[in-house]
């Protein structure tokens, strides 16, 4: 397979500036970039998908700019919804600084910021320089702005797509970059940047757009129960994202395999074929979280969320550390649990139960565990010789309802 051939089959490939680009792409050599801006302190998995391309092109010979929108942060791209709150440039400097290092830490590329360039450019040589090239009708015809326009756009917000544009000519003419690469919500800001760069310095530039990865329903993928799947470890642990990419839809994961691993497509179409045969496996799903984890925290923390899920699932909890259970137990319900009392008095206090009469049935019943130790005698003390690590209790009740009691020394 030709380079394009495989950004093709891995579904990476949405629109295209030019029918040229495909020659240019397999023959490599050639500098792009790809650019984010600084909204949050974290990159999420949706960024993750995107930036992914530039590992890719690298490998096939390409040189990689990784650009952190410190100027364009402070106006912000419009989104097809509604106009975005203004964020302070003290909160975009510090959010600057979070993407940068994780930038440089994930792909392990040069980050650029446009600040640099556009600090001093002032406000008449903006408009005389790089707006004189936009005719407004062309701007108004740009497909997030249309969608705006029946409930209005700001000037600043208008404005946006010149600013990205200008990046484009600036990498173009200081750094020899021809190729701009992003999602597919990108293709306007490409488009102008290479209008712009045709205009002024009559050169070529090209660009193309990746799809959206989405789930079956058609819409976005990277949210688990609301939340966002961030690629800062401490705001989504191993053992989350690890929960998050085996629960992938049976329907999609093939196509999670191909836009976010680096597994040949011969082992892709393997797992196909596992999937199919024996989709009670979840070999794909398997090998989808090993990838993704590996590759972007290493193998000790996709061990880690391994070992932590094992644990959870066989209810074998004794061997778990602090730090994993505030890990793995993080949603759970957490107490501070009374000890040196009956079971049936510390499941009350712990809200576990609603009264000693239920408490006892519970326990009778078996379906009270503490760390993964069945209780079945309703007298039995509860000492702090039961607890992990002498502070935690981990409760289940039934099957999964789970309860954390914390000593407060912990
Ligand atoms: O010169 C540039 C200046 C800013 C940008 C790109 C080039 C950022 C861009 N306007 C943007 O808003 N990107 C999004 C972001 O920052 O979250 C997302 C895109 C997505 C994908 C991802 O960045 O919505 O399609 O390109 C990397």
């Amino acid at each position: 397979m030709t380079l394009f051939e495989e950004l093709t089959w891995r579904g990476l490939i949405k629109d295209i500036s030019s029918p040229e680009l495909e020659e240019k792409l397999n023959n490599g050599g050639l500098t792009f970039y790809i650019g984010t801006d600084p909204t949050g302190d974290s990159l999420h998995i949706g960024h993750y998908s995107s930036f992914l391309i530039s590992k890719r092109l690298k490998q096939a010979g390409h040189n990689p700019i990784l650009l952190v929108g410190g100027a364009t942060g402070l106006i912000g791209d419009p989104r097809p919804s509604a106009e975005r709150a203004m964020i302070t440039k003290e909160e975009v400097a510090h959010n600057f600084a979070c993407l940068k290092k994780q930038a440089e830490e994930i792909f392990g590329f040069e980050v650029v910021n446009n600040f640099d360039w556009c600090k001093d450019i002032n406000f008449i040589d903006f408009l005389r320089d790089y707006g004189k090239h936009f005719n407004v009708n062309y701007m108004l015809g740009k497909d997030i702005v249309a969608r705006r326009l029946e409930q209005g756009i700001t000037y600043t917000e208008f404005s946006y797509m010149i600013m990205q544009a200008l990046d484009f000519l600036y990498l173009y003419q200081h750094r020899d970059c021809t190729l701009q690469v992003a999602g597919q919500d990108q293709w306007g800001n490409i488009t102008a940047g290479i209008e712009l760069i045709r205009k002024k310095i009559g050169k070529e530039a090209y660009g193309f757009t990746m799809p959206l990865v989405t789930k079956s329903d058609g819409t976005k993928f990277g949210k688990s129960e609301g939340k966002a799947i961030w690629l800062d470890k401490h705001k989504t642990s191993s053992y989350e994202l690890y929960q998050f990419l085996i629960n992938s839809e049976d329907s999609k994961v093939i196509d999670y395999l191909k836009t976010l691993t680096f597994l040949s497509p011969d082992e892709i179409m393997k797992l196909e074929k596992a999937n199919q045969e024996a989709p009670h496996l979840r070999q794909a799903h398997l090998a989808l979280a090993k990838a993704v984890i590996t590759d972007l925290h290493g193998e000790a923390e996709y061990e880690n969320a391994v070992r932590i899920s094992e644990s959870l699932f066989s209810g074998n909890v004794s061997a778990l550390s602090l730090e994993e259970i505030k890990i793995a137990f993080q949603d759970v319900p957490t107490f501070h649990p009374v000890i040196n009392v009956s079971v049936v008095e510390m499941i009350v206090a712990g809200g576990i139960a609603s009264s000693k009469r239920e408490a006892r049935e519970f326990v009778t019943a078996g379906s009270i565990s503490i760390n993964g130790k069945k209780v079945t005698d309703v007298d039995q003390i509860i000492t702090k010789d039961d607890a992990i690590c002498e502070v935690a209790f981990i409760i289940r009740r039934g099957k999964k309802k789970y309860y954390v009691g914390m000593l407060e020394s912990a």
